[in-house]
């Protein structure tokens, strides 16, 4: 069995610009540029061990005709000596806060990567790029001949904001204001709202997996995809997703108590960053997430026993994991019990997740994630199945009159829980918190982020239901689906009267 095919949905990560050419500061030049280290083509660099010498200084070179700053070539006589900076990237820090060179000195700069994941080094309004994978040392060779007060950071998505920036200080003179003025204006956050680019559609709904009819175990090959795609959270309202698969959740993976499951992670040429995937059925180091770390076009397999029969979420788990997991990196994976779960008439498959953006409620545009809501926990959105009205009015989720069902239900999160209910209903068998074990006749259970649930209701009575997180409130934040039951009315069951009586009368 393979599960996850590509579902082209004509929704199309966008290449991302790697190089910041953001504000230029117009006088730092770039000479004898020796190593740029890409994520797309880390086979041009040579991994240079910590302590070793940096490489001999290159003639003076012409800079790429692309460059977006002046380039001053190297004065050919009395060239300063380099300076060697080395600086030590890991989650979420570098080890220097501050770096300082003369003005027209070479530098010789190399960038340690002692964390888990990629991380690079950008000077605002240079074309300084160093990015290295785990492990690496890129190094690169630069003159700054304007003097002044320059940012530094990661431009990987989160990381300077949440603390890997710092400050290259040209000579020791006082800071110009200009310049001080320039760093001030590349630091502002993008825009909360950009036009809403035309042609968007919510993102496709993730089907349930079906059953597992064998009762022997098996070898299960899984592939999923990560992929970054701009779809609608709401009417009017566009939002980047990263995702498994393109779909929030991901696909659902269905496999029986015993199984050996390959579990192949790709993540698609052109996102802007490392991913991974942490699955809480998994029995192992970070749950599968240690040995996926892949970065853009790569791929890494796992292979797992799946030793506990239960409802498990699966998420995203590279730093900041709550970035990840809030932008839809989220599934659930179903494991049954040897013999099965019993049958029921249909299957639904439901999760919740919260949503932080910048700008205020309601706005409309292609709205960008905020940082600073996500460390609040002050979602705008919470939703089921990745958007606003994703399950409501034509796109219900339907059933019949005598039809027994049942929902797995999850919670993304990456912050807030669930109370799960049917407005209409109670659930006849309640499997809390994915257990084995079983309640009976509940009418709303707590789901934590990173938790998940199944439950089974027999429907009498035909009308319109409402699948929704009884903290009510989140109604206004999308927490709902609209359940529709078509059948014969069942008058024993359920009857309307008539209009009430006016009010006083007996
Ligand atoms: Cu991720």
């Amino acid at each position: 069995m393979t599960i996850g095919q590509d579902k082209d949905q004509g929704l199309r990560a966008q290449a991302p610009d790697r190089i910041n050419t953001r504000a230029r500061v117009g006088a730092i030049s770039l000479i004898g540029l020796v190593a740029l280290a890409f994520a797309c083509a880390p086979s041009v660099l040579t991994p240079v061990e910590p302590g070793a010498a940096p490489a001999r200084l290159a003639a003076a070179v012409p800079a790429p005709v692309a460059a977006p700053v002046a380039v001053v070539p190297a004065p050919a006589a009395e060239p300063k000596l380099a300076a060697d900076l080395r600086i030590a990237a890991s989650e979420f820090v570098f080890d220097q806060p501050t770096l300082q060179v003369d003005p027209g000195q070479r530098v010789h700069l190399s960038l340690d990567n002692r964390g888990a994941i990629q991380h690079n080094l950008h000077v605002e309004g240079s074309n300084v790029a160093l990015e290295a994978n785990p492990g690496q040392v890129v190094q690169g060779d630069f003159t700054f001949d304007k003097a002044g007060t320059f940012e530094f950071f990661c431009s990987i998505p989160g990381h300077k904001e949440a603390g890997m920036k710092g400050k290259l200080i040209v000579g020791n003179a006082p800071i110009a204001h200009a310049d001080h003025a320039a760093a001030e204006t590349v630091s502002q956050p993008a825009a909360a709202a950009q036009p809403l680019p035309e042609g968007l559609t919510r993102l496709p709904q993730p089907q349930v997996a079906p059953p597992i009819e064998r009762r022997e175990p098996e070898l299960v090959k899984v592939d999923l995809e990560t992929r970054e795609v701009t779809a609608l959270l709401d009417d009017g309202v566009a939002y980047r997703y990263w995702t498994f698969n393109g779909s929030v959740p991901g696909p659902m993976v269905r496999v029986r108590q015993g199984d050996t499951v390959e579990l192949t992670l790709k993540n698609a040429p052109g996102t802007q960053l490392t991913h991974s995937i942490n699955l809480h059925a998994v029995n192992g180091p970070g749950g599968g997430s240690v040995d996926t770390q892949v970065v853009p076009g790569d791929s890494s397999t796992i292979r797992f026993q799946a030793l506990h029969p239960g409802v498990y979420v699966y998420h995203c788990m590279t730093p900041m994991v709550g970035q990840h997991v809030a932008n839809g990196m989220y599934g659930m994976i179903v494991v049954e019990p040897p013999d099965g779960l019993p049958k029921v008439d249909r299957e639904y498959y439901i999760m919740q997740g919260d949503f932080y953006l910048q700008g205020d409620r309601g706005q409309k545009g292609l709205r960008a994630f905020s940082l600073d809501k996500l460390f609040q926990e002050d979602p705008e959105y919470i939703v089921y199945n990745g958007s606003v009205g994703a399950m409501t009015g034509e796109r219900a989720l339907h059933a019949n009159v005598g039809d027994t069902v049942r929902f797995f239900f999850g919670v993304g999160g990456p912050n807030k829980d669930s109370a799960f209910h049917v407005v209409g209903g109670s659930f006849d068998v309640l499997h809390p918190e994915g257990a084995a074990e079983w309640l009976t006749d509940v009418q709303t259970t707590l789901v934590p982020p990173g938790g998940a649930t199944m439950a089974e209701m027999k429907l009498s009575v035909p009308g319109h239901y409402m699948i929704e997180d009884h903290h009510i409130t989140r109604l206004q934040k999308g927490a709902m689906a609209d359940f529709e039951v078509e059948g014969p009315q069942n008058p024993d069951v359920f009857e309307h009267l008539g209009a009430a009586r006016p009010a006083g009368q007996p």
